[in-house]
C-alpha cells in the first residue's frame, strides 16, 4: 500500500511514521509513505501557498496552483483513491477503514490553518473524510489517523501478538478487559477464570464482558450488535 500525502508540513507525517508499528510496517515493505510539499510546486517567486479570501473574512485560503500541481505530480496506480481530510467529510469508522485497506494507493490532501480554494475540490474531486466533529489546525493528524488505522489492517503489519481480530469493533463489540501481572494490585484481583487455563470458560467470560461494557458504554453499538446477532 502506497500513501502519498500532500502537506505543507511533510515532517509531521514522516516523524510519526518513524515509530513503533508503522515504522516496522514501512521497514517490512507492507506500506510506503511519501510526503509531498505543495510549497515545492509554487510557480510564485515568494513560494506563497495561501492568500486572503475574495469577498473578505478572516484567515487565509490555500491557493489552487501549488496543490493541483503537486497532486498531478503523483504517479497514480489503477487501484487508488484520493482523500481530502476535512470536517465536511463522512466520518471515518472501522467499515470505511476496511474498505480503504483494499486500495493499492491512497493519496491524502492535508490543509493547514485555513481552508482550500474551492477549485481544488472542483478539479481533484477527492472523497472527503473527517475524523470527527471538531476542528483541528491542520489535516495532518487526521491523515495520520487514517494511515495508522488502514496500515494495521494490512497483512504483515501486526504480529501474532497484536492481532486485529480481538480488537474493538472487529466483532461489533468493544474489547473485553485485559489483565497482566501482578495477580493482585492494591487489593484488586485478576478475575479467577483467567487464571485457571480453561479456554472455553475464558472465551465465555470475555464475550460476556464485551457485551456488558458495550451495553453501558456504547448503547448505540450494542443495539446494532443485537440486530446483527
Ligand atoms: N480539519 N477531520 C483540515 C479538521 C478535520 C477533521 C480542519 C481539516 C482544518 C485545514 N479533518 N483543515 N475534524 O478539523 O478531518
Amino acid at each position: 500500500m502506497i500513501f502519498d500525502v500532500l502537506s505543507l508540513f511533510p515532517e509531521m507525517i514522516e516523524d510519526y511514521c518513524n515509530y513503533s508499528i508503522i515504522k516496522r510496517a514501512v521497514e517490512a515493505g507492507v506500506v510506503s509513505i511519501n510526503a509531498i510539499n505543495p510549497r515545492d510546486y509554487t510557480l510564485n517567486k515568494h513560494k506563497k501557498v495561501d492568500d486572503t479570501p475574495y469577498g473578505g473574512g478572516a484567515g487565509m485560503v490555500l491557493m489552487p496552483q501549488p496543490y493541483v500541481d503537486a497532486f498531478e505530480s503523483v504517479k497514480r496506480l489503477d487501484n487508488s483513491c484520493v482523500i481530502m481530510l476535512s470536517p465536511q467529510g463522512e466520518q471515518l469508522n472501522d467499515k470505511i477503514v476496511n474498505e480503504l485497506a483494499k486500495y493499492e494507493q491512497i493519496v491524502l490532501l492535508c490543509g493547514h490553518y485555513e481552508g482550500f480554494d474551492e477549485r481544488i475540490r472542483d478539479i481533484i474531486r477527492p472523497r472527503e473524510i473527517s475524523i470527527g466533529d471538531f476542528v483541528l489546525t491542520g489535516g495532518e493528524l487526521p491523515a495520520l489517523c487514517l494511515i495508522d488505522a488502514v496500515s494495521r489492517k494490512l497483512e504483515g503489519t501486526l504480529g501474532k501478538i497484536e492481532s486485529a481480530d480481538e480488537d474493538s469493533f472487529s466483532n461489533g463489540l468493544l474489547e473485553y478487559p485485559h489483565y497482566t501481572k501482578p495477580r493482585e494490585y492494591r487489593g484488586l484481583k485478576v478475575p479467577e477464570v483467567l487464571l485457571n487455563g480453561n479456554h472455553k470458560d475464558i472465551s465465555e467470560f470475555r464475550l460476556q464482558k464485551s457485551i456488558e461494557r458495550t451495553k453501558t458504554k456504547r448503547p448505540d453499538l450494542y443495539e446494532k450488535w443485537l440486530e446483527d446477532n
